[in-house]
């Protein structure tokens, strides 16, 4: 079995203790770290199908999650690269009911791998709290939401409006595996991306960097 395989199978298992080793001696054996993060990511849709069908168990997909995390840190001085430019400010957390960080967490990565200052909130972010924190930090420029659930794309919706109505001159973002360009839209968001790569182009889009 491959490195990557035993990765992607170790993710699976959620053997949290394992993964960063295996991550590391897949980097060791010239694996790239990108290939190694869609491994990963492919073991959470697996995990994903095993939920929907009823064969694992929300204590499992957490145990999962975890694995997952930890090998992200391995990866995470690969993947975040290294940069002395700032592009100013972002705020960014997962909506509020919404308790999926995976994603936001990779977002969040490399959003500061291309120069921003990132502000993570965390999980299950209330509206208001994403703007308070836009006012605490003048410098902010972008606030980027993550929403995992269908049943959390009505406050993803309503983050978008509050920020829109709180005056701030800031973009915001939207993603997450539910959310659409066209969902965006029709919230009202300055942009979306699919991934964690796209996010951090589409922030230097909008702010013109
Ligand atoms: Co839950 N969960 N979960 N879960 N979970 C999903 C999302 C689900 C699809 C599983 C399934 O049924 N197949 C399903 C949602 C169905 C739906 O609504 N459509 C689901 C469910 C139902 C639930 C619960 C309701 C289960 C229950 O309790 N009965 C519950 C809800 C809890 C809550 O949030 N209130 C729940 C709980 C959990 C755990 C806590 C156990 C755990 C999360 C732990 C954690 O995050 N620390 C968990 C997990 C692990 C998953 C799966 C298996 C993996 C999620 C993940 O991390 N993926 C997930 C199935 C799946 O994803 N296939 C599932 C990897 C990650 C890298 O991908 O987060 O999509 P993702 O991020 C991507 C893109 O979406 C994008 O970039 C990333 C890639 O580069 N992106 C952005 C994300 N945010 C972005 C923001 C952007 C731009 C792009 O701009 C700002």
């Amino acid at each position: 079995m491959s490195k990557i395989a035993e990765v992607k199978s170790m993710v699976e298992a959620g053997k949290a203790k394992l993964v960063p080793g295996l991550v590391q001696e897949a980097l060791d054996s010239g694996d790239k770290a990108q290939d190694i993060l869609d491994a990963m990511i492919e073991s959470m849709g697996v995990v994903g199908d095993k939920f929907s069908a009823g064969d694992i168990f929300v204590p499992e997909m957490l145990m999962a999650a975890k694995a997952m995390s930890k090998g992200v840190e391995v990866l995470k001085p690969q993947l975040a690269g290294d940069t002395s430019t700032s592009l100013g400010g972002c705020v960014i957390g997962t909506v509020a009911g919404d308790l999926h960080d995976i994603g936001k967490n990779l977002v969040a990565m490399m959003l500061e791998s291309v120069g921003f200052d990132v502000i993570d909130l965390g999980v299950d972010v209330p509206a208001e709290k994403f703007v308070q924190a836009a006012k605490d930090n003048p410098n902010v420029k972008i606030v980027a939401c993550s929403g995992l659930l269908t049943t959390t794309m009505p406050a993803v919706k309503e983050t978008v409006a509050t920020v829109k109505a709180s005056g701030l001159d800031v973009k915001v973002i939207v993603g997450g595996a539910p959310v659409t360009q066209a969902m965006a839209d029709e919230f009202g968001a300055d942009g979306y991306a699919p991934d964690a790569g796209g996010a951090a182009t589409k922030a230097k889009e909008l702010i013109g960097a």
